[in-house]
């Protein structure tokens, strides 16, 4: 919890107007603090209206307690709680005055309405006021109950309210301030200031006076000070102006205007900031058990290129069984013993056979007719790195991913260098291989230690020279914070604006995690990898199939 920067009283102390704003629930504190107010009003009208109630002592002294807590500790400025009546007589008061200190709130406010309350503002309900003597007595209990001298007790009069006069209102005023109180509160419901003027003309106290200007807003602050107020509560604004957005950010939503309504909220990252997500990061590196990661892997399982019949007739390759476990379940295990957890896949073909557990979906529907780039787009709003993706037809020793979680660089893929051995041997390859172009290759037909920062890739496709690669992509890259931004704006951009053919693919439709990569690299980012000598296998046909069967545990 934040500590407090200064108090109500210290405040007041200074002299200067104390200006205080509504909220109506932790976050809205925090903002009313964000916004440079001095102070936090937990308001009563908008702790009922959160939770649909009128603001009629319906909420509970415990419900109030605990949305005035939840504000302080979002908080480090005074809270002031709206105490309504003060949840009993004197001594439920002090019980009162005695949790919501303990509760770090600064300051409380009781009036002088009879329980159960109703709302200044409220029309055509029966208002009665209690009498002068028993609302004195309670906030000298009140007082008799702080435990710390900074704790500061505002009695408030609903006299003009209940129409009982400026001579009525005036004569409360003062017997509470007899009485002990630090502040007084004279409500009033008139649009405009006269009424009170009138009233506080004749303040022969030295204890402050609040003002609430919620039907008398539009006067001015320097007006509210030469009256004679010192604290001003602008007590539900926040609350309504929430109402007014949600309004207008559900119609759009509903009329199908989601793109324009996107730009008129606020972004995640704000909330993600007001949440104090820096501090969980934070935390978690410095006192989370280490192992924990905080990537997370994108599966892209969708695509079905029918090599496989029978073996794939009803479900996708990823889920085809070897020795009682999938390869997406063999995927995962690898994934989760280098401690990622957050894993999506992306289905399209069969997409109801892959029903493990604790996996996030998306849905590429046009499979058919698309390729693996377009299934990454169908990820890509949540595409934040550091982020792993990989085919679904990827075997891979775990280790693999351990290296590629190391290594530093925005865009990094896994190249097997085996591939020197075989494209320069009589192998012939049953599939067309990603292979690819690096910087500083390990010299072929040697051994090789290889470094944790890889060499730069130059080059990556299916049609590339057998003669001129010096490597394989086995399908599994990783994309930094950087790196998965950039991914996701090169996608926006190619779809909004690309025509045509697209690298090796036809179209961008049908374009490949490949074709990607080799954009990235002629647009000038920096795609590097790390080596690995075998240690992965691909299930593309019957006899990786077999092999896979063969020599899997
Ligand atoms: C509240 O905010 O609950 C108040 C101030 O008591 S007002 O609603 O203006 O009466
Ligand atoms: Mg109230």
């Amino acid at each position: 919890m934040p500590s407090r920067s200064t108090t109500l009283r210290r405040l007041l102390a200074t002299g200067k107007t104390v200006l205080a704003c509504g909220a109506h629930d932790a976050l809205s504190a925090r903002l009313v603090e964000e916004a440079g107010f001095d102070a936090v009003w937990a308001s009563g009208f908008g702790l009922s209206a959160v939770r649909a109630v009128p603001d009629a002592s319906i909420l509970t002294k415990s419900e109030t307690l605990e949305a005035a807590r939840a504000m302080v500790e979002a908080t480090t400025i005074p809270v002031i709680a709206d105490c309504d009546t003060g949840f009993g007589n004197a001594i439920n008061v002090m019980h009162t005055v005695q949790d919501f200190e303990a509760a770090g709130v600064d300051a409380i406010c009781i009036e002088d309405n009879v329980f159960p309350k109703r709302c200044s503002f409220y029309t055509g309900v029966r208002r009665e006021l209690a009498p002068k003597e028993e609302h004195a007595r309670k906030v000298a209990a009140a007082k008799a109950a702080q435990r710390s001298a900074e704790f500061v007790v505002i009695a408030r009069t609903e006299a003009l309210i209940a129409g009982w006069g400026k001579e009525e209102a005036l004569d409360r005023a003062r017997a509470y301030a007899d009485a002990g109180a630090d502040a007084i509160l004279i409500h009033s419901s008139h649009p405009g200031l006269e009424e009170l003027r009138e009233v506080v003309a004749g303040w022969d106290r030295p204890t402050p006076l609040v003002a609430v200007p919620t039907t008398y807003v539009g006067t001015p602050l320097a007006d509210l000070r030469a009256a004679g107020f010192q604290i001003v509560i602008y007590a539900n604004q926040p609350l309504r102006a929430a109402v007014t957005a949600m309004r207008e950010t559900l119609a759009g939503l509903k009329a199908g205007e989601t793109t324009a309504v996107e730009g008129k909220i606020a972004p995640l990252e704000e909330i993600y900031g007001l949440v104090g997500l820096g501090d969980l990061r934070a935390n978690e590196a410095r006192f989370l058990m280490p192992g924990g990661c905080d990537a997370s892997a994108v599966v892209l399982a969708a695509g079905d290129d029918g090599l496989l019949g029978e073996l794939t007739r009803d479900r996708p390759k990823c889920m085809l069984d070897i020795k009682g476990k999938s390869v997406l379940e063999r995927q995962i295990e690898a994934l989760n013993a280098n401690g990622i957890k957050d894993i999506s896949v992306v289905r399209g073909y069969a997409k109801q056979a892959i029903d493990l557990p604790r996996l996030r979906f998306y849905d590429n529907d046009r499979y058919a007719e698309t390729g693996e780039l377009s299934s990454l787009g169908v990820a890509a709003n949540d595409l934040e790195g550091p982020v792993l993706c990989l085919y679904g037809d990827v075997i891979f020793d775990e280790s693999i991913v351990g290296r590629l979680l190391r290594a530093p660089g925005d865009v990094v893929l896994v190249v097997d260098r085996a591939v020197l051995d075989l494209v320069r041997g009589d192998h012939v390859p049953e599939r067309p291989q990603d292979l690819v172009v690096t910087e500083e290759p390990p010299s072929s037909g040697h051994r090789f230690v290889p470094s944790a920062s890889g060499p730069r890739v130059r080059q990556i496709g299916q049609r590339l020279d057998p003669a001129k690669a010096n490597g394989e992509f086995i399908g599994i890259l990783m994309l930094s914070e950087r790196g998965a931004r950039s991914v996701v704006e090169i996608c926006r951009e190619l779809e909004a604006s690309h025509r045509g053919p697209f690298q090796e693919a036809p179209a961008l439709a049908r374009a490949s995690l490949t074709d990607l990569l080799q954009e990235m690299i002629d647009r000038g980012h920096e795609v590097s990898c790390i080596d690995v000598y075998k240690g992965w296998m691909e299930i593309d046909t019957f006899d990786d199939y077999r092999r896979a069967w063969a020599e899997l545990r």
